[in-house]
């Protein structure tokens, strides 16, 4: 369907110690457009994983420890650049993979894979460590200082929904920061993460420093890698049960955790506010990849005075979104990730009607009279009409639906918005200054977002609080989680 797709047909392999691996056993990589299988995937063994942990660990002590923070740069750039050379590949590894649509992953996802690597490979350069002059009873003094030093081995453990920026986002800074790392890819996402070992390879990565590993969670690469003695941090994106689950399996080795975990989240729409900009930024917050990026919004709250035509206005947007082929220019959205999330999503839906939502739009799975309906596609949906106690409106969905209800007062609203387990990110929408600030600072999550959503600064901390994360990624949030600092005192 997607045409040129690297590997096709062919067999994903695991990349150690600067080699490419195949082991003996290997699963099928799905097109969730169609059904299809684009290629078979090698599944790491426990003996390759430790292999990957053993030769990260001898990468720390060679080459990668012993070079200058300019040189790590220089190389670093040279990733991004040639993930640039070979965009072509990349986009059409990741549609394949996830059936996303042509304009999103060469405008969101692939272009942040190299962004990635360029901010963080500069931003080290700049880190900055503390340094007191500390009074001592002899009046000679001490001078504390800190220096960072990097973590050691890093186990990265990515989701399906943006493959190659998510993993870049954790890859770049513990690369940067002077780590070693190996990587675990979705099994549902494996292509960009193996054409980046290759690009790794290319620009002269050395061995050991880059380590790739396909497989499942547990009993499979991602639960080797959390128990593994040899590894020293684990950093994970993925559902709040796994975070908790690999919180439990790291617990033993006392490693450290950085975890960027699943939402609820609100968006809340004053009567106050731009209606035309409120009712477009909202359907990208819901719709956006098919809902499946974590910022999306899954419970909105509006006045009631503009209640009845806000909810017209998004229905007349969901049922003007197309969804198609990920390869159509005007394709806004492709199918969900897998047969799999597709029936977890219908389930959440039909749960929906038997707790007695209005459907306003959707509610279904498409038909098309052609080889998508073998495809994992989810119609775009809006309910209105139930309690906050309705499974639909609590449980993450990660799929292309909102519930709707009103509110009367702005203390209302925001007590609706925190009446959550998780708490990643918000939106408010509201021309009124104070009440943008008020309101903004009162949501109990990590991001508030003011009439916009999804606007990146990669500079700025990013994280969830609640069920939805532990610590905080982006600039000198990521460079310090993967940076162990050390002190110095001198005594004068
Ligand atoms: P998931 O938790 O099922 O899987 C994520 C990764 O963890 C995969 O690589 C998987 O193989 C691995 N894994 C699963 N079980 C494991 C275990 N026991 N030990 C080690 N590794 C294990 O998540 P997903 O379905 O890929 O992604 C969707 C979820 O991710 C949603 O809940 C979404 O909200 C969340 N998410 C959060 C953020 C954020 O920044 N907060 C970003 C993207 C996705
Ligand atoms: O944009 C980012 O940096 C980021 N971490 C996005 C996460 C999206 C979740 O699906």
């Amino acid at each position: 369907m997607v045409e040129k797709v690297p590997h096709a047909g062919g067999i994903l392999k695991n990349y150690v110690a600067g080699e490419f691996v195949v082991g003996d056993k290997t699963f099928a990589n799905i097109n969730p457009v169609d059904g299809s299988e684009i290629n078979k995937v090698s599944e790491a063994t426990a003996d390759l994983v430790n292999a990957a942990v053993e030769s990260a660990r001898a990468a720390l002590e060679g080459p990668w420890g012993k070079m200058t923070l300019d040189q790590r740069r220089a190389l670093l750039h040279k990733v991004a650049d040639g993930i640039d050379a070979r965009f072509d590949d990349f986009v059409a590894a990741e549609m394949a993979d996830t059936g996303k649509s042509y304009v999103q992953a060469s405008t969101i996802d692939i272009p942040r894979g190299s962004a990635n690597f360029r901010i963080f490979a500069d931003m080290v350069t700049g880190q900055s460590a503390e340094c007191f002059q500390t009074p001592t009873p002899d009046g000679r003094g001490a001078l504390n200082y800190a220096v960072n030093k990097p973590l050691g081995v890093v186990a990265v453990i990515a989701p399906w929904n943006l493959p190659l920026l998510l993993m870049t986002w954790k890859l770049a800074p513990a690369l940067a920061a002077g780590n070693t790392v190996i990587a675990k890819p979705s099994e549902e996402t494996p292509a960009t993460a193996t054409l980046l070992a290759e690009v790794m390879h290319e620009a002269g990565i050395p061995a050991g420093v880059y380590n790739l590993v396909h497989g499942f969670g547990p009993d499979s690469a991602g639960e080797f890698l959390t128990t593994h003695k040899g590894v020293d941090a684990v950093t994970f994106t993925g559902e709040s049960s796994t975070g908790s689950a690999i919180m439990k399996a790291a617990a033993d080795g006392v490693k450290a955790l950085s975890f960027e975990l699943g939402g609820k989240n609100a968006g809340i729409i004053f009567e106050d506010c731009d209606f035309e900009e409120a009712v477009n930024g909202t359907a990208r917050s819901v719709f956006t990849n098919g809902g499946q990026v974590c910022l999306c919004t899954e419970r909105l709250y509006v006045q009631r005075s503009i209640f009845d035509k806000f909810v017209n206005a998004l229905k007349d947007k969901a049922e003007n979104l197309k969804v198609g082929w990920p390869l159509d220019e005007d394709t806004d959205m492709g199918p969900v990730i897998s047969h799999k999330h597709r029936d977890k999503v219908v389930a959440y839906y039909e749960s929906a009607k038997e707790d007695g939502a209005t459907v306003i739009t959707g509610g279904d799975v498409p038909v098309f009279g052609d080889a998508r309906d073998h495809g994992a596609f989810v119609e775009p949906t809006i309910l209105t009409g139930l309690s906050e106690e309705a499974r639909i409106v609590k449980e993450e969905v990660f799929g292309p639906v909102c519930h709707i209800a009103p509110f009367d007062t702005e203390e209302e609203a925001v007590a609706l918005a925190n009446n959550s387990d998780y708490g990643l990110a918000a939106t408010v929408w509201t021309t009124n200054l104070q009440r943008a600030h008020r309101v903004a600072q009162q949501m109990e999550v990590g991001i508030a977002w003011v009439n916009t959503w999804y606007l990146r600064d990669l500079r700025t901390p990013f994280g969830g609080v609640k069920l939805s994360g532990v610590g905080r990624e982006g600039g000198v949030h990521s460079l310090n989680f993967y940076s162990e600092p050390t002190n110095i005192c001198i005594k004068l």
